[in-house]
């Protein structure tokens, strides 16, 4: 406990007992908001003494606390890490608030306070709902049947382990796979069921893609996506676009820092099809056709061009716009091209000071001559052939003039001329601020309106200084990532391998080229661990083992310039060495034959998941399993469900990110009820029970995806460091431990000076590939914002051509029509159909877990709802509060309509729902396909890789996917 000092007076001196008392039932009824359920029933029950003098004693009474503990919510939400007070009477949590101790970065910046949401001001509702977990549950008859047995844990155990060793028998380590979970059940869960599939050697699909919030526009553009800033950055903007984004529903905990850089004279730009519930605030709305993007971005870029009106010092230095394209093969010119031998990866600029070609400096961004931008010249190359050359800068001009003019741009996106020449006019004079929301991740062209949009920005200079940027997301993550993999603690040396690792990785590399950068000597470390924690792509993973074939083949759903279909591009990259075995896993001929869910919720989160993967994937599995403290859609279908301790039922700590760079505390208040337990110390015995089940049989080892072999009676030891690291606190403290030895929390904090703290602000980006993915110097006392160590130290990208690159020269790009950023009409996923279904996260939820709320669900219809726009709805004769059938060529599902004039004619909105509240569980996901992009599996190029959370194809493309709506003839 914290904070003794916040802690209520003790019971009321006098006491008087009302038995049954109507006046009490009522008051306590009207309570029932903010007192639990339980209590109230309790008190009725004539089993607690309520002290009453006057209905002001009953709400002293609320007030009164056996404890005050620290709390947050590690539910995946960005920013999170919200600290709350979380007030405990007799053994029961009964209500939380912010606790509102997150001071400013200086005193020329608003402070984050309050810091925390709706959803977390009324969490502890969850932990005694109806859908908690309690004991271990066995099914009983058909899978998905929703027919339970209570077991003990021994037996489940048992039955868990005994499956995991048939498995890996049977198919090796390729037989074991873990359902990535995500930050749900806590920062020590999340590196311990990460930590136990590494070292079972089983299939991880990379989470951050699965779930679509990889930018690939943003890792093609600068080689690397986790970028961000911190919230009170924006107070340095003059000019803040959200695109993709509705604030006012996903971050209501910082989103006073929009409104408080108004105060500055701040402008914000609202980039939505509809007019959103941060639309209403915002200064300007563009109302842009769903994922038509590039096409604004790029009539901005072509009227800050034509009008002269660009930093050209930022582009010269910062980007490729300068450097050489053959006119004859619309490649880079090499010096492989200019002197017959070299590297293929130096490219050339033209000096305009000594007018010949000069090479574009490798090593740092900064150059003494000075690049023309416009211009053809000719060239001599190794063979004696003469050549016509152009900057980037040159042929991009004219396509853009050629192709996307605002006259042009407003048929492609429906966005009027005069308001993107307004607008062209703020970003080039402005200080520029934007907010990608991850729904750009999750639209088949996002990436060409991410890399158009970043051309606007990079036209303009705006990234690398206060105000400036975007944001996706970036946090510390060694002491999370090194958990996952190391083999002792830090005490015994357990960091040391690490760090010989990266210096032998970082010598080998230096010597076959001297001029790479610490950035991409930890991409290689990434990729080196990816492979260890056993992540590969999910696109592959769901393309090969849970029937997704045919939706990903059929060609009308995908770009009509691609000539192949998803399977044959594959096959190709595959034989083109871009992916390995390792990435395609399980290898063929191997299926997974256990599954293990924690923290995550297949059946809803995948994209079509519940169509799918209990057509194909499911009946390969011999054991799946849950781990869960509530009954969600995918433990629904699970054989066995574990019951987890939720949050306050366990000590943790969240996870900062940048928009807010702090860590709160979450201390156990009560006691998890029935036989819930910690994650941590779940996987420790389920790997002990493996090691005596194989035992008990005899066996000795299995053999992993690298052809070794692996020791059934290690993985306990191994897991838990040697028996040091057994409980969730042990591993908590071992976690900090790491966070401080690597630069992210104060040195020389610990479990209890963090618990007395309550919340602490990182004190940096670690040691790891994080800080230089960031690429800015890190201070508590000052905003953040990414990339001032390329702007101000010159240090190049992560790139091919080691700037941020514009001109995509890879084969494939060009053959698309992709090498520079286009705008192409988005494909028609899911057939011909008049409506785009969007999405978002939902006001009244993160994810799944809060719609069991009572105070939540008044607050909603408490059902599905679709959102429509009201004279579309009226066209097919249905009102507001009527069910339709919603259905396109691959699935259908059934949902309440409700009508509003914000939402654009051609779009209807749905937020996220779990499968239960739909009729016959047909959840709306069963038709989003989540179309992947096939060049998204082009490599053999620097920034055009896999290493985990970036660079593959993302099976998640479910906005813009195109629908039907019916009325239901009984609605
Ligand atoms: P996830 O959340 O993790 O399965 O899905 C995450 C996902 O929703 C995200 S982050 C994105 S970006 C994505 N967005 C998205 C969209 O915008 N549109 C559509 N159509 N689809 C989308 N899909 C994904 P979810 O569903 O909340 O499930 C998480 C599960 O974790 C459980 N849980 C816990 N489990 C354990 N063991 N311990 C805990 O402490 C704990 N807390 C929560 C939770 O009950 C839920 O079932």
């Amino acid at each position: 406990m914290g904070i003794p000092e916040l802690i209520g007076p003790a019971s009321p001196a006098r006491r008087t007992f009302l038995k049954g008392s109507s006046a009490v039932a009522l008051t306590l009824t009207h309570l029932g908001g903010v007192v639990s359920g339980s209590y109230v029933k309790s008190v009725l029950a004539a089993e607690r003494k309520v002290a009453y003098n006057g209905t002001q004693d009953l709400y002293r009474q609320i007030w009164s606390w056996d404890k005050v503990t620290w709390g947050s919510h590690t539910n995946a939400c960005l920013p999170g890490c919200c600290s709350f007070h979380v007030y405990v009477k007799d053994g029961m949590v009964w209500r939380e608030e912010q606790a509102a101790r997150n001071p400013a970065a200086n005193e020329n910046y608003p402070d984050y306070n309050p810091l925390g949401c709706q959803k977390g001001c009324s969490f502890h509702a969850n932990l005694s709902g109806d859908h908690r977990i309690k004991y271990p549950l066995r099914r009983v008859g058909e899978r998905g049947g929703a027919k339970w047995e209570r077991i003990s844990w021994d037996e489940a155990l048992t039955d868990i382990a005994g499956a995991i060793v048939d498995g890996l028998e049977e198919m090796g380590s390729d037989g074991f796979l873990l359902d990535p979970p995500h930050m749900h059940a806590g920062t020590v869960s999340w590196s311990g069921a990460q930590r136990m599939n590494a070292l079972l050697g089983g299939v991880l699909p990379d989470l951050n893609v699965l779930i679509g919030d990889f930018y690939k526009g943003i890792f093609d553009t600068i080689g690397k996506m986790h970028t961000g800033y911190s919230a009170d950055n924006l107070f340095d903007a003059e000019l803040i676009f959200l695109t993709y984004s509705n604030w006012s529903y996903t971050m209501p905990a910082i989103y006073h820092f929009l409104t408080e850089a108004r105060y500055n004279g701040t402008e914000i730009v609202s980039v939505s099809p509809d007019y959103n519930a941060t639309s209403i605030t915002a200064d300007y709305h563009v109302p842009i056709k769903q994922g038509c993007d590039a096409a604004f971005w790029l009539s901005i870029c072509q009227v800050m061009m034509a009008r002269g009106q660009i930093d050209q010092a930022f582009i010269k230095e910062q980007t490729d716009l300068p450097l050489l394209v053959r006119d004859d093969n619309a490649r880079y010119l090499r010096q492989t091209d200019l002197e017959g031998s070299g590297r293929d990866d130096q490219l050339y600029v033209w000096d305009q000071k000594t007018g010949a070609p000069a090479k574009a400096p490798r090593a740092t961004l900064a150059f003494d001559g000075d690049p023309a931008l416009e211009g053809s010249f000719e060239v001599t190359l190794a063979n004696g052939k003469k050549v016509s050359v152009r900057p980037v800068y040159a042929n991009l001009k004219a396509q853009l003039d050629k192709n996307c003019t605002p006259e042009q741009a407003q048929r492609q996106c429906g966005v009027h001329p005069s308001l993107i020449r307004k607008l062209a006019q703020k970003v080039a004079t402005k200080r520029t601020c934007s907010y990608i929301g991850f729904s750009s991740a999750k639209t088949y062209h996002g990436d060409l309106g991410e890399r158009a949009l970043m051309l606007a920005m990079a036209l303009s200079g705006n990234w690398g200084k206060p105000g400036t940027g975007w944001n996706t997301w970036a946090l510390p993550a060694d002491h999370i990532e090194l958990m996952m993999l190391m083999d002792k603690t830090v005490a015994d040396g357990g960091l040391e391998p690490f760090g010989q690792m990266q210096q032998a990785l970082a010598e080998k590399l230096r010597a076959e080229d001297p001029e790479i950068t610490d950035e991409l000597i930890g991409v290689a470390m990434a990729q080196q661990m990816t492979t260890a924690l056993g992540m590969v792509p999910p696109a592959m993973f769901f393309y090969n083992h849970c029937g997704y074939q045919e939706a990903y083949d059929t060609k009308a759903w995908q770009d009509p310039a691609l000539k192949k279909s998803f399977g044959e591009y594959l096959k190709d990259a595959t034989d083109a060495g871009w992916w390995q075995p390792q990435h395609l896993r399980p290898a063929p001929g191997k299926s997974p034959r256990v599954m293990m869910i924690t923290s995550g919720n297949p059946m809803r989160r995948n994209r079509s998941g519940s169509t799918l993967l209990p057509k194909h994937l499911f009946p390969k599995l011999k054991m799946m399993f849950a781990i869960e403290p509530r009954m969600s859609a995918s433990a629904l279908y699970c054989d066995i469900v574990l019951p987890a301790a939720w949050y306050y039922e366990k000590t943790d700590i969240t996870t900062s990110d940048t928009a807010n760079p702090r860590f709160a505390f979450i201390e156990k208040a009560v006691t998890p009820p029935g036989e819930c337990r910690p994650e941590w110390e779940i996987y420790g015995a389920i790997l002990k029970r493996v090691g005596e089940i194989a035992a008990e049989r005899g066996l000795e080892s299995y053999g992993d995806h690298f052809g070794e072999r692996r020791q059934y009676h290690e993985l306990w030891s191994r897991f838990t460091m040697g028996g040091k690291v057994v409980s969730q606190e042990q591993a908590l403290s071992e976690m900090i431990t790491v966070a401080q030895a690597t630069g992210i929390l104060p040195a020389g904090t610990t479990l209890e000076s963090f618990r007395k703290a309550g919340t602490l602000q990182q004190v940096g980006f670690g040691n790891g590939f994080m800080k230089h993915l960031v690429a800015s110097d890190y201070s508590p006392d000052k905003p953040f914002f990414s990339l001032a160590w390329h702007r101000d130290r010159k240090i190049t990208y992560p790139t091919y051509s080691r700037r941020a690159q514009f001109y995509i020269d890879h084969p494939w790009y060009i053959d698309v029509g992709e090498a520079l950023p286009v705008y192409k009409a988005p494909p028609k996923i899911g057939g011909d159909h008049p409506f785009v279904i969007t999405g978002g996260h939902p006001r009244h939820s993160i994810h799944s877990i809060h719609h069991a709320v009572p105070q939540l669900m008044r607050l909603h219809r408490a059902q599905p709802v679709m959102h429509i726009n009201d004279k579309s709805a009226a066209k097919l004769g249905v009102k507001d509060g009527e069910r339709v059938r919603v259905y396109n060529d691959f699935s259908d599902f059934e949902i309440m309509l409700r009508t509003s004039p914000t939402v654009a004619p051609e779009q209807v909105i749905v937020y996220f729902w779990e499968n239960p509240q739909f009729k016959n569980w047909k959840v709306y996901d069963r038709l989003l396909i989540g179309q992947p992009k096939p060049l998204h599996l082009a490599g053999g190029y620097e920034q055009l890789r896999y290493y985990l959370f970036n660079g593959s194809p993302g099976p998640s493309t479910d906005r813009g996917v195109r629908v039907s709506v019916e009325k239901l003839k009984n609605s």
